[in-house]
């Protein structure tokens, strides 16, 4: 008896998936997928976090229904957002999406108390406008009444298992993406909390990725009809699970986590917090075991998602397959676009963005969607050779191809280009990282696996692995040299 209930929250969807060990392999079953919208009221954008509780619990019936009682259950979800805590224990209003404009500009703001070498030099993580640190900095000037009433701080998927357990913890994978913990001190900055203006209490003990977490508590075991299952802190970023996903055999490798971000990195012992990480705004987010991810966020499969949202709108409805067998079909290198210029961040027209880059570039505008959904495509296979490269140069290592884990390896064209792109083979698989690394480090926590290399080993052989050798070397090449000309990264 090895059943274990995995729960990750994408942007595309939420899923239950059930996993089990059979003779030495990973079994997997996907009992629950369920829609993770996030809700506009007014001007702000958030979670359907009791909605989301919700299905989480239609997960556990679902489970129970197949007269299967979970030995214990893990939940992960994106990094940064999170929910605050009142002091009788109630959640203090719906959490913010980080796609939710009030954080625009703060990072700027506050760089002009703190130089981003004193935050840097604190945290290792990259600047991203949206980390939690803006979100609560913006908070904190617009006199938030959550804040002011608030009592504890917890991330998304802290306050599910509260939700789930009555305990409150907060988890080091997904501490580290807030840009307010010190990994040198391996603790809360309190140097930054107190800049910030943000009591200490707020921030709770951090409980390290398969440390037991609680049990569902009494209330929710009757109100299901289950027994008193183990909830486990796992790596509980979704990035963290999908790292520990990666069936690579080699100690050092090179990974991309492809869905609607794109995490291109190495997984590293200690941060590399010099100077030359500031500026390349390399980051060292907390992983399995004490581990880092030395990672630049590339914006990812967002854009595609977003230009079939916009076409959907406007009537012509595409799906996913249809819009990358046109992209196979349109011309090569047409025109090329940096998928992480911040024009392409907030939802929106993004077909119209893209043309607007082409055309302030002086490139050719890619009027038809074969055409744009190319280059977007070929932009980001583009952009991950960059950030390989930067990789290597950070971390002193050299990789002889890439691990792509993900839903983003269902687009094989992409694959196939980042490839072409690198010059090296992609090798693809698994899919579902971030719910198999969510399993695998519940099973760490539980003796099933001695360490996060059986674990990868296991997964290499539970789960089939797509290799991409490089194709058209010449034509790749050149488009490089142009794509960093047009990009201005050269
Ligand atoms: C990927 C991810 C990235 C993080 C972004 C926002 O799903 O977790 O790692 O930078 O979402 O939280």
């Amino acid at each position: 008896m090895s059943d274990i209930l995995a729960f990750d929250l994408g942007a595309s969807s939420g899923r239950a998936i059930l996993g089990s060990l059979k003779d030495g392999k990973i079994v997997t079953e996907e009992l629950h997928r369920f829609p993770n919208d996030p809700v506009q009221t007014g001007d702000r954008l958030h979670w359907d976090i009791l909605r989301l509780y919700h299905e989480i619990k239609q997960g556990l019936l679902k489970a129970k229904h197949k007269g299967i009682q979970p030995l214990s259950i893990g939940i992960d979800s994106w990094a940064v957002d999170y929910g605050l805590i009142a002091a009788d224990g109630s959640l203090l209003g719906n959490p913010l999406h980080y796609r939710d404009r009030s954080s625009a500009g703060m990072m700027e703001r506050l760089q002009e108390e703190l130089t981003p070498a004193e935050i840097f030099n604190r945290t290792g993580i990259q600047f991203l406008p949206f980390n939690t640190i803006y979100q609560l900095y913006a908070a904190k000037l617009n006199q938030s009444p959550q804040l002011a009433a608030a009592k504890r701080f917890l991330m998304i998927p802290d306050l599910l298992r509260y939700f789930l357990t009555g305990e409150m913890h907060n988890e080091f994978s997904n501490a580290t993406t807030t840009q307010l913990y010190n990994p040198l001190k391996q603790e809360w900055d309190g140097e930054l909390l107190q800049h910030l203006g943000l009591s200490q209490s707020l921030f709770g003990h951090v409980l390290q990725p398969g440390s037991p977490a609680g049990n569902l508590q009494p209330s929710v075991q009757e109100e299901l009809g289950l027994g008193p299952i183990a909830v486990h802190a796992v790596a509980e970023h979704d990035t963290a699970s999908a790292v520990v996903a990666v069936p690579a055999l080699e100690r050092s490798f090179a990974y991309l986590s492809c869905g609607t971000w794109s995490l291109l990195g190495t997984e590293i012992q200690e941060p590399i917090m010099t100077a030359e990480a500031a500026q390349l705004n390399f980051t060292n987010e907390g992983g399995f075991g004490g581990t880092y991810r030395l990672l630049k966020n590339i914006m990812g499969l967002w854009i595609l998602q977003e230009s079939r949202r916009e076409w959907e709108r406007s009537g012509q409805d595409y799906s996913f397959s249809e819009l990358v067998k046109l992209a196979g079909e349109a011309p090569a290198f047409t025109a090329f676009i940096d998928p992480d210029d911040p024009v392409f961040m907030a939802p929106g027209d993004m077909p119209a963005r893209v043309k607007e880059y082409c055309r302030k570039t002086n490139q050719p505008v890619p009027e038809d969607a074969g055409t744009l959904v190319r280059c977007i495509l070929e932009s980001l296979a583009f952009k991950y050779r960059y950030v390989l490269e930067l990789t290597e140069q950070l971390s002193g290592k050299q990789f002889n191809g890439l691990h792509m884990v993900g839903g983003g390896i269902h687009n094989t064209l992409l694959c196939q280009w980042t490839a072409n792109a690198i010059g090296k083979p992609v090798w693809a698989g698994p899919a579902e990282g971030s719910a198999i690394g969510n399993l695998a480090v519940q099973w760490i926590a539980r003796g099933e696996f001695a360490d996060i290399w059986e674990a990868r080993r296991v997964i290499r052989d539970s789960f089939p692995v797509t290799i991409y050798g490089p194709e058209q070397g010449e034509a790749w090449y050149d488009g490089y040299g142009r794509f960093l000309e047009i990009t201005t990264l050269r």
